[in-house]
C-alpha cells in the first residue's frame, strides 16, 4: 500500500512551487532511493536502418524529403561494430531502428541471435514498442509472437522509445499512424509479464502541456503498479532541428529541471530517473542530478536519432571525462549493468 501518493492536481501544483524548494523535494527523494550515487553504463547505440514506414513530425532521423539519405546496415556491418565495442569493454548494445518495410523479420531478429551467440555476455536492449507494433502489423503476427521471438533471439530488455506523449490528441498531431498509447502500454505489460524489464520515455518540450506530461506519468505509474517492470523513466527533451514540427522556441532549462523533479516525485514506484544528456546537454544533465535524476545513461559512443535533430551527441562522451564530470559535480559515479546491478564504483 503506497501512502501519500501525489494525485494529478497536486502534481500540477508542484510546477508552481518555488524552483529550488521543488528541487529540494526531488533531491530528498533521490537521496532516499540512491544516496549520492549516479549510475551510468558503458554502452553503444546502433541504429541499423533509417528507412521508415511511419512519419512522425518530430523525427529528423528517418529518411524523408528532409533527409533523403536512406541506409540499411548489413548484419556484417553491425557485427563489426559489436566486435569493436566488446573489445573496448562495453556491456550493453542498444539497438533501435526505423520501421523498415523493405527488410525481412529475419533481418530484424537475426542480428540479435548472432550477437547473443558470439557475445553472450553483452546485454541486448532492443526494439521499442513502436517497432514491435510495426513488425506485428507488417508481418501479420501478434504482439505475443513478436515478443516471444525477441526472447528466443536473445533480446534481454526493451528500451523506452516510442512512448512520446500518451495524450491521444497530441499524439495524433505529432505521430499519427504509429503505435497508439494503449498499444504501447499493452506491449510493455506483455513484456513485463514475461519477467522482462524495460524503460519508458516521454518526449516533451514541443506542443504538449504540463497536464499532458502529468497524464503521461500517471499512465506509467498505473502500469508500474501492476507489473513493476520499468527500470527507469527517461524524459527526452525535444530537439528542434530538421523536422516537421517546427517549434521555434525550445523549452527552457528551468522547465526541464522542474519536469525532472516532478517526475521523481510522481513516479514513486519507478526506481530510476535518467537525465539523458544527449537531449538535455551534459551540463544540464549534471544539474539534474540535484533535481531528482540518478542516472546519466552512458558513454553511448555514437548516436543518430537525436543528433539528426540538433543534439550534440553524435560521438558520445569519453569514459574518463564522463566519470570526472560526475565526480566534480559532487556525486559518486557508479557503473551499472543494464538492469542496475552495480559493476564498479569509480
Ligand atoms: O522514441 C525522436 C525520440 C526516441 C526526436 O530506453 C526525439 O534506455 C528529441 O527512446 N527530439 C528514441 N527526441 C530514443 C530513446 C532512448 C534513448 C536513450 C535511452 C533509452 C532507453 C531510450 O528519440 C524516440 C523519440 O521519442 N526522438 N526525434 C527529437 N527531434
Amino acid at each position: 500500500m503506497i501512502h501519500n501518493r501525489i494525485n494529478f492536481d497536486e502534481a500540477l501544483a508542484l510546477y508552481e512551487m518555488d524552483f529550488f524548494e521543488l528541487g529540494d523535494l526531488a533531491d530528498a527523494k533521490r537521496k532516499e532511493l540512491h544516496g549520492n550515487k549516479t549510475y551510468f553504463n558503458i554502452n553503444r547505440h546502433i541504429n541499423p536502418t533509417n528507412v521508415c514506414a511511419d512519419v512522425c513530425k518530430f523525427c529528423a532521423y528517418s529518411a524523408t524529403r528532409k533527409n533523403p539519405n536512406q541506409y540499411t546496415m548489413s548484419h556484417e556491418d553491425i557485427l563489426k561494430i559489436v566486435a569493436e565495442i566488446d573489445e573496448r569493454g562495453a556491456k550493453e548494445v542498444h539497438i533501435v531502428s526505423a520501421h523498415n518495410p523493405n527488410v525481412t523479420l529475419e533481418w530484424y531478429l537475426g542480428i540479435f541471435k548472432k550477437i547473443k551467440t558470439q557475445y553472450p555476455h553483452l546485454h541486448i536492449k532492443a526494439l521499442t514498442a513502436a517497432e514491435v507494433d510495426f513488425l506485428s502489423r507488417h508481418h501479420t503476427k501478434s504482439y505475443d509472437d513478436i515478443l516471444d521471438l525477441m526472447i528466443e533471439n536473445g533480446v534481454d530488455s526493451m528500451p523506452g522509445g516510442g512512448a512520446e506523449i500518451f495524450d491521444e490528441k497530441v499524439r495524433d498531431f505529432i505521430c499519427k499512424g504509429k503505435v497508439t498509447s494503449d498499444q504501447w502500454i499493452e506491449i510493455h505489460q506483455k513484456w513485463h509479464e514475461r519477467g522482462k524489464k524495460s524503460n519508458v520515455t516521454m518526449l516533451f518540450g514541443h506542443i504538449e502541456s504540463r497536464e499532458n506530461r502529468i497524464d503521461h506519468m500517471m499512465r506509467i505509474r498505473a502500469l508500474q503498479d501492476k507489473t513493476g517492470g520499468f527500470n527507469c523513466f527517461i524524459p527526452l527533451v525535444y530537439q528542434t532541428e530538421n523536422n516537421y514540427l517546427n517549434i521555434k522556441a525550445p523549452i527552457t532549462a528551468n522547465e526541464i529541471l522542474k519536469t525532472m523533479a516532478v517526475a521523481r516525485l510522481v513516479l514513486d514506484n519507478v526506481p530510476n530517473l535518467k537525465a539523458y544528456w544527449v537531449t538535455s546537454t551534459v551540463n544540464l544533465a549534471l544539474v539534474a542530478q540535484e533535481f531528482g535524476a540518478n542516472d546519466l545513461d552512458g558513454t553511448i559512443e555514437k548516436e543518430s536519432i537525436n543528433s539528426a535533430a540538433g543534439a550534440k551527441s553524435a560521438n558520445g562522451v569519453v569514459l574518463e571525462d564522463f566519470v570526472a564530470l560526475i565526480k566534480n559535480s559532487g556525486f559518486t559515479p557508479v557503473e551499472r549493468d543494464s538492469v542496475y546491478n552495480e559493476i564498479n564504483v569509480w
